[in-house]
């Protein structure tokens, strides 16, 4: 009697975590994936909604994401921006032809009632995405950081300067009031296996987590994390120069720390191989060693494998 293949979640937010996130879905069949995206980085340029970790998931399971940015779609267009250009509009923020397209119809849907889950499954099966793709939330959930700058909203930091301002605290307005999204508590608690994508901790992962009920249904299900720390530094993006100004350490030790009640196992790389026996000791996290560097398609089907195969391990111990 063939089992079941293994239900699997990943939390995601960011380039890193759709990168992982396209790994797992060649390593597990599609329908037995199940990703659950931060909506935090969401805002409304121009009065559309923009969803960057949701499109960026679903642009990078569809092969359509542009390879270098990982945001954003491959072989874009920037007709309109040129035409914002012109007339004085803002630019800052970067949205292409196809991309638009996306917004523009997303926003139709929501404005007929949609719900944001329902949405973005409708697009991702309609770019040829069979793993479900799920939005934390369906409700209002905005990341602002608190910076040397005063407060900013997450794109105006993130991308209008560059992510260079000084954080001094952050806040994930709305996420005390909102509900997992239809299927996220359900999708956590039945799954074989739980996974962390190596996003940014504090931008993409505690968003999801801050969520009422996300972190207890993790709990006993307990994840296996990719650490996006490699030898002090952030593989992409902000998440060490934040854990300093936070104080927070930047490394897989730290990650187990900040962690530790909701991992049972820390995927590294070998540059910090020396960490494991004190992640473990002073943790209990269990500590799996590799080449966490994701290096195109086979890059992350290599690593997500690696979590894989040390999730059931753990999952059998
Ligand atoms: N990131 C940038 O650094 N510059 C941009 O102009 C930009 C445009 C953009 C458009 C659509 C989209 O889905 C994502 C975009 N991102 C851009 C990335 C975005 O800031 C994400 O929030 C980050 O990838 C972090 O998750």
């Amino acid at each position: 009697m063939t089992r079941e293949p293994d239900r699997v979640v990943v939390l995601s937010g960011g380039v890193g975590g759709a990168r992982f996130a396209a790994g797992m879905a060649m390593v597990v069949p599609p329908r037995a994936l199940t990703v659950i995206v931060n909506v935090g980085d969401d805002f409304e340029p121009f009065g559309l909604r923009v969803c960057p970790d949701l499109d960026t998931v679903c642009y990078t399971l569809a092969g359509l994401e542009n390879p270098e940015t990982g945001w954003g779609r491959r072989d874009e267009t920037w007709h309109a921006l040129e035409t914002i250009e012109t007339l004085g509009g803002p630019t800052w923020f970067r949205l292409g032809d196809r991309d638009l397209g996306l917004h523009l119809e997303r926003t139709r849907r929501l404005r007929e009632g949609q719900s944001l889950s329902r949405v973005t499954l409708d697009l991702c099966r309609a770019l040829g995405v069979d793993v479900h793709v799920l939005p934390a939330t369906d409700d209002p959930v905005r990341t602002w950081v608190h910076t040397d700058q005063g407060w900013l909203p997450f794109q105006e930091y993130f991308v209008r300067h560059r992510w260079q301002p000084r954080v001094l605290g952050l806040t994930y307005r709305g996420a005390a009031e909102a509900r997992p999204a239809a299927g996220v508590l359900e999708a956590l608690r039945e799954a074989d296996l739980v996974f962390l994508a190596p996003s940014n901790p504090w931008l993409s992962l505690d968003p999801i987590l801050a969520i009422p009920g996300v972190r207890d249904a993790l709990r006993p299900q307990r994840a296996v994390a990719v650490s996006p720390f490699i030898g002090g530094q952030a593989v992409k993006g902000p998440a060490a120069k934040i854990a300093h100004e936070l104080g927070l350490l930047a490394s897989p030790l730290g990650l187990a720390r900040y962690y530790q009640d909701i991992l049972r196992g820390l995927v590294i790389d070998q540059v910090d191989a020396a960490l494991a026996p004190r992640i473990t000791h002073e943790t209990g996290v269990r500590v799996y060693i590799t080449d966490t560097w994701m290096r195109g398609p086979e890059g992350r089907a290599r690593v997500a494998q690696s979590a894989w195969m040390f999730a059931r391990a753990l999952a059998r111990a």
